[in-house]
């Protein structure tokens, strides 16, 4: 037997099941990428809303482009169980959010139409960092063109993916598939219209959910009594920062009442989570992935990478803080990395490298560039990054390269034993991963370089070791 609607009632007192009635409403979110992380964050906020009985929360979800996903949701009829566990303990819940589910690349008038709804108030959007293209911008135009021309209400559109400025992105990328010159009057009045009705808000969303494995799975099968393929793990902790924008003022004060933080500083909360918590995972996932660490808790529950994680984070990332709590937002930090539940593979982490580097390093490097301070901890994660292109860790166990840019990469790091200093100028001159100033700054290229040669020689720990003993 698998979790679905039937089976609801036979699971046991102990797994928290939804406590609202799925089937008499429309759906009142449209969610673009349904991934692990929105069904064990978001979509578990909608239900906490929709349990207090606002029916307006209901979600539909919509997945990018693989079918597999939403095939198997269907078939639980949207349901799956969420692991939330830490050292306050272990708990099992059945969030009953999501509604309805459809596959963006091939069922998109299914996707215009959901935007269109009547009953649509909000769209949520987690589609990675390189899930920011014309197609997209090109499908929420046709949605939000459709209701404008119905004559419906203006909507709420949240990018929650981990770009700085994610709804100022956004809303710029809806507006570029509006033609600037030679505008109908339609496109007047769709400009006319986004402009005055509807909310681009930034926001921050912050909880660590692995991909599902088989481990959970069978987890899930033992708490539950039933069989769940799409069951998730994650933590007790979770934070959702959204700017104060919206299509409807009334949505703040409900969203607070769940445990949303609504504000108009969404900045110095997405600055410190993308440079701290992200920028630390990309550092630690490249540090597994070549010493052959597997996930992130075995990373952190090594002393020196603990140390260069604690390192990096007071000494490089926060001094061009604004969010002013970061010392306890540190250790928070690292106490949730070493969650002994969460196996999050470093190879997940380190997947889309060129999408995710430019927003978690370069910041800090800039910033302790402006004031003159070291930036050793960057250039080393950098150098490792490099070694990491190599596509095979220091037990010689190949792995591959899961980015849109694996292929330039890989060709710029293939020399690196031969021709070291070479490959890292490559690297380090690419502005789609640096930015503009970087590349060029001499002494940024002389500290890669150094680490560079020191992981060649002595392997990824040793270079850490070394510079620990030089920074003490
Ligand atoms: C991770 C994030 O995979 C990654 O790149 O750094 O998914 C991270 O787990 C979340 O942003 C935590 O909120």
């Amino acid at each position: 037997m698998h979790l679905c609607t039937h089976s609801l009632t036979m699971l046991p007192a102990t797994v928290q099941a939804p406590a609202h009635d799925r089937t008499s409403h429309a759906p009142g979110v449209v969610h673009l990428g349904l991934g692990a992380f929105h069904r064990a964050h978001q979509a578990m906020v909608f239900d906490q809303l929709l349990a207090s009985g606002d029916t307006r929360w209901g979600i539909h979800g919509v997945g990018m482009t693989r079918p597999d996903l939403v095939n198997q949701l269907k078939a639980q009829d949207g349901l799956y169980a969420v692991r939330v566990a830490d050292g306050q303990g272990v708990k099992w819940q059945v969030p009953g959010a999501l509604w309805r589910m459809n596959v963006a690349a091939t069922e998109r008038d299914a996707v215009v139409q959901a935007l269109a709804a009547p009953s649509t108030r909000w769209v949520t959007l987690t589609v990675t960092e390189k899930g920011y293209t014309p197609a997209l911008g090109q499908l929420l135009r046709d949605g939000l063109r459709l209701r404008q021309q119905k004559g419906l209400p203006g909507i709420t559109v949240a990018s929650c993916d981990n770009l700085q400025g994610n709804g100022h992105k956004l809303q710029a990328l809806v507006k570029a598939e509006i033609p600037a010159q030679d505008m109908t009057a339609q496109d007047t009045e769709l400009l006319r219209w986004l402009d005055a009705q509807c909310a681009f808000p930034c926001s921050m969303v912050d909880r660590i959910v692995p991909a599902a494995t088989p481990e959970v799975m069978a987890a899930a099968q033992e708490a539950l009594g039933l069989q769940d393929h799409c069951a998730l793990s994650t933590e007790g902790f979770w934070e959702w920062v959204v700017e104060d924008r919206f299509a409807d003022p009334t949505d703040a004060a409900l969203l607070q009442s769940a445990g949303v933080r609504v504000t108009g500083d969404v900045h110095s909360y997405e600055e410190a989570k993308l440079r701290m918590l992200n920028g630390s995972h990309s550092a630690m996932a490249l540090m597994g992935a070549v010493t052959g660490r597997p996930f992130i808790a075995s990373c952190i529950g090594v002393p020196h990478i603990r140390t260069f994680v604690h390192q990096l984070m007071s000494r490089e990332v926060a001094p061009h803080l604004s969010r002013s709590d970061w010392a306890e937002y540190r250790d928070a930090l690292i106490a949730r990395f070493g969650n002994p539940y969460l196996k999050h593979s470093v190879h997940q982490i380190a997947t889309d490298n060129s999408q995710k580097i430019p927003q978690r390093w370069p910041p800090s490097v800039l910033g302790q560039i402006a004031q003159g301070a070291s930036f050793e901890h960057h250039a080393l994660a950098a150098a490792v990054f490099l070694r990491y292109t190599l596509g095979v860790d220091e037990q010689g166990q190949a792995y591959t390269l899961n980015d849109p840019q694996a292929e330039s990469l890989m060709a710029i790091g293939a020399a690196q034993r031969t021709e070291p200093e070479a490959c890292v100028h490559a690297l380090l001159a690419r502005e789609d991963l640096w930015g503009k100033a970087l590349p060029s700054h001499a002494a940024w290229v002389a500290r890669v370089t150094h680490w560079h040669q020191q992981v060649l020689q002595h392997g990824v720990d040793a270079a850490i070791q070394q510079l620990l003993a030089a920074a003490a």
